[in-house]
């Protein structure tokens, strides 16, 4: 586990299951439909039970880089925050996008009162985003809104394997130089 103290608040990186996590909130790398699907999505909605799909279809979808909040049902997480990253095509486009789904869920967890919340690294597998280049967008996107913003205390990063938590690794360095 590697920390960095931001503001009043605390930046986290882990190597783990996002669904574990015991966090206010735990977030989603969504689809467009906020069906089930595979990756971190599929594992979240396994995890949570049927009502979270129940939940998320009656929605009506999201757009890329915006969130929607929804109950966490048999999660530890009472909420589960919906957003979608960009499909990676090598545009200046991805990197606003990608910026958004953190902020776009800070937010929303903010107004709902979420004091602690997991990330894992959105749009870096189906959807292809260079993870290098994702982790280091991903924390200054973080460390801009806790600098901002003091009601949220913990912001955990939740990375499944050892080439996401290097990069995140790597990029946290970054950060605090
Ligand atoms: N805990 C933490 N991270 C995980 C877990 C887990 N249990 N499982 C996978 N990851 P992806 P995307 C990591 O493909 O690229 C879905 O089908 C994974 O190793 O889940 O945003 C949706 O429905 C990778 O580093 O999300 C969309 O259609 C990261 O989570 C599409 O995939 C994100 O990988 C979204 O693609």
């Amino acid at each position: 586990m590697l920390s960095l103290k931001v503001g009043e608040s605390v930046l986290e990186l882990v190597q783990g299951d996002i669904t574990m996590q015991d966090t206010d909130a735990i977030v989603n790398a969504a689809n467009k439909e906020l069906a089930p699907g595979g990756g971190v999505s599929g594992a979240i909605h396994r995890a949570a039970g049927p009502k979270l799909w129940e939940e998320t279809g009656k929605i009506g979808g999201c757009a890329t880089g915006e969130a929607k909040i929804t109950y966490g049902y048999n999660l530890k997480a009472r909420y589960v925050i919906h957003t979608v990253g960009p499909v990676y095509s090598g545009s200046p486009e991805d990197a606003r996008l990608l910026r958004s789904c953190y902020l776009e869920s800070l937010k929303l967890a903010a107004v709902h009162d979420v004091r602690s919340i997991a990330f894992p690294a959105i749009s870096t597998g189906i959807f292809g985003y260079p993870v290098e280049e994702a982790a280091n967008i991903a924390l200054a996107a973080v460390r801009d809104f806790l600098l901002e913003n003091n009601n949220i205390s913990l912001v955990r990063f939740v990375l499944f394997g050892d080439r996401d938590f290097d990069a995140f690794r790597r990029a946290l360095a970054g950060l605090r130089s």
